[in-house]
């Protein structure tokens, strides 16, 4: 009896690693609202980006909104290398990033020590 449930314990912990290791993890991604040509997208940082993917509408001026929840400095500072951007980002304050549309494509975020990524896809 015991050597069975052993048994489904390792069952267990085999399917677990397996789903760790290759399962599909869902991403945090969001698609802006268009409304009066703009759109825009709020995004919570806190040990890491939510969303971490951004679908914005090509064509249309949009915003990223950033608030950083996290102390750690490692977060402090948003950079779009694609677009020459580098911002701070202070604590808990609201921090717009406008974001070039015009073209369409995919484009990685960072934080400044290139630690943390997000991306943009303008489609
Ligand atoms: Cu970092």
């Amino acid at each position: 009896m015991a050597r069975i449930i052993i048994l489904i314990i390792c069952l267990a912990m085999i399917g677990f690693i397996l789903w760790w290791f290759f399962g599909k993890h869902e991403v945090a991604s969001a698609t802006a609202d268009v409304a009066d040509n703009n759109q825009s997208v709020d995004v919570e940082v806190k040990g890491g980006y939510s969303p971490e993917v951004i679908t914005l509408k090509q064509g249309v001026p949009a915003t990223l909104n950033f608030t950083r929840k996290d102390a750690s400095s490692c977060l402090d500072r948003v950079v779009f290398s694609d677009f020459g951007i580098n911002k701070e980002l202070p604590q808990n304050e609201q921090q717009s990033i406008e974001i070039d549309t015009s073209k369409p494509g995919t484009y990685q975020w960072a934080c400044g020590m290139d630690m943390f990524h997000g991306k943009v896809i303008v489609e």
